[in-house]
């Protein structure tokens, strides 16, 4: 323990006098975060912010890019030479191909150096030239964030509640069976071991599936390059005798190298060095799943939130010592599947997911905002008649098919409360509404020159984020 706690202060003295480098430099660095749950926009996002700070021809809300100060923007070597680098070339070449298609899921952190050339305003214009301000984009999975909660919990804590939830669930039948049948006190057979937490893996993959949240350890969903090693090859065990050398001996010990080598590196190294946050929600798509999985993203929020404030756990005040996330852009992505005549409806769905959810957390601290965007617009927009009155549609090719088609998918409420309640107490489905979802496959796209592709509010989504840094 107090090893670690040493090498951490370190590591922390090292960065702190990179950063104060950069800074004498007159070069400073802003980290921004982007994360959401698998499939939420991530990756899309990222490209898309990067291309259009390339070429800003789309960005007017971008106060620098549009009051002519942003001289130049182009793409750097990235600081930390052990995270790999976000692909945007191989994710832009996707998006821009013949035909165009979607980038492939990414699994893991990455990240990329996005440097900007920025002429000072106010008092400074006449006096200074341009400085020079370093953005650093770091794409995470947001499923890592749960697992913050294990940092201030024992093995025993963390089992109990983990197989209390699982008793109530249909998707833990299987690994219940397996406990069951398990022998925790005998020596650790680790045959024994893999088929536990092979069981347990497939119920959180069940339990997400339903939409539930709370399914951690984060890595067993997602577990990068660490597939199959012993700090993923633990599972929940019930109370009871834990000789020497037994399998509930060892569970507790991977449990413990899990949080030790897994856990505490990425909110060390990652987390703990971010200025500024995006999170991006499907909001769309769960709403289209039903009243469930709007309460269980609503939640999933209430739990990203608490991670943003520190005090709430000790591991982070200390590796946070005082410093803090500023702001905090909660995005409802793919805003393209509606037409602009209900962006105001979702917003206002996104506003008030994120007000409910600061209250549960009792957060306050950094500022945040709501917005609905599309990173990457696949759609058009056209109004029909339809039984003598007019609907508002969005057009696109069915990423399906390949076919074009138009699509209404329902009318968003203009309370915002007729979604958050129902999901609230539990409805099994929307009362008066049906809301379909589609995927379309991204538009051929030719761009202007000094244009980036076309979105929908990014660029209101990028001056939240850093304008008053620029
Ligand atoms: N229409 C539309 N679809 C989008 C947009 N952004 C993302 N999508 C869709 O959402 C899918 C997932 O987007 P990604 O950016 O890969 O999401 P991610 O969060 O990086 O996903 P993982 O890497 O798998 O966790 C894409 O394949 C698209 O189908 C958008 O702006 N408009
Ligand atoms: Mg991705």
């Amino acid at each position: 323990m107090v090893l670690t706690t040493i090498a951490d202060g370190v590591l922390d003295v090292t960065r702190g006098i990179y950063h104060t480098g950069a800074d004498l430099l007159g070069e400073p660095t802003i980290r921004l975060g982007v994360t959401g749950l698998a499939r939420s926009g991530k990756t899309v996002f990222i490209t898309s912010l990067v291309a259009n700070l390339l070429d800003r021809g789309r960005m007017p809300h971008l106060l620098a890019a549009s009051e002519g100060r942003v001289a130049a923007a182009y793409l750097q070597p990235q600081p930390d030479d052990t995270v790999p680098r976000f692909d945007y070339e191989a994710h832009m070449g996707a998006l821009t191909g013949q035909p165009p298609r979607w980038p492939d899921s990414t699994r893991a952190v990455s990240e990329l150096r996005v440097s900007l050339r920025v002429k000072p305003n106010g008092l400074l214009a006449g006096l200074q030239g341009p400085r020079t301000i370093h953005l650093d984009i770091i794409d995470y999975p947001g499923e890592w964030l749960l697992d913050l909660a294990l940092m201030d919990q024992s093995y025993e804590d963390w089992s109990a509640g983990t197989l209390k939830r699982l008793e109530k669930r249909a998707a833990g039948g299987v690994y219940r069976a397996a406990v069951a049948a398990a022998d925790c006190a005998a020596p650790l057979d680790e045959v024994a071991a893999k088929k536990l937490a092979a069981a347990f893996t497939e119920y959180l993959h069940g339990a997400r599936a339903a939409g539930f949240y709370d399914c951690t350890p984060g890595r067993f969903l997602l577990p990068g390059d660490l597939a199959g090693s012993p700090v993923l090859t633990f599972a929940p065990l019930p109370p009871g005798d834990a000789p020497r050398r037994s399998l509930r001996r060892e569970m507790a010990r991977r449990y413990e190298a899990y949080k030790a080598q897994v856990v505490r590196p990425f909110f060390r190294d990652h987390f703990a060095r971010i200025d500024r946050q995006v999170v991006l929600v499907d909001t769309l798509g769960a709403i289209h799943s039903g009243p469930a999985a709007v309460e269980d993203m609503r939640a999933a929020m209430v739990d990203i939130l608490g991670a943003f404030k520190p005090g709430r756990n000790a591991f982070l005040t200390r590796l946070f010592r005082g410093k803090r996330v500023e702001r905090i852009l909660f995005a409802a992505t793919k805003a393209d599947h509606l037409h602009h005549s209900q962006h105001a409806q979702l917003s206002a769905i996104m506003e008030a997911l994120t007000r409910e959810a600061r209250d549960r957390a009792r957060f306050a601290g950094a500022q945040t905002q709501a917005l609905a965007i599309s990173a990457l617009r696949a759609t058009t927009e056209e109004t029909r008649m339809h039984d003598g009155a007019p609907i508002d549609m969005v057009r696109g090719t069915l990423l399906e098919s390949g076919k074009q088609a138009a699509f209404y998918p329902g009318a968003l409420p203009d309370d915002p409360s007729h979604i958050l309640s129902p999901a609230q107490s539990g409805a099994q489905k929307w009362l008066d509404q049906d809301y379909e979802n589609m995927r379309f496959a991204p538009a051929p796209l030719t761009l202007r020159p000094g244009d980036g592709p076309p979105h929908m509010r990014m660029d209101r989504a990028v001056q939240f984020l850093i304008g008053d840094r620029l």
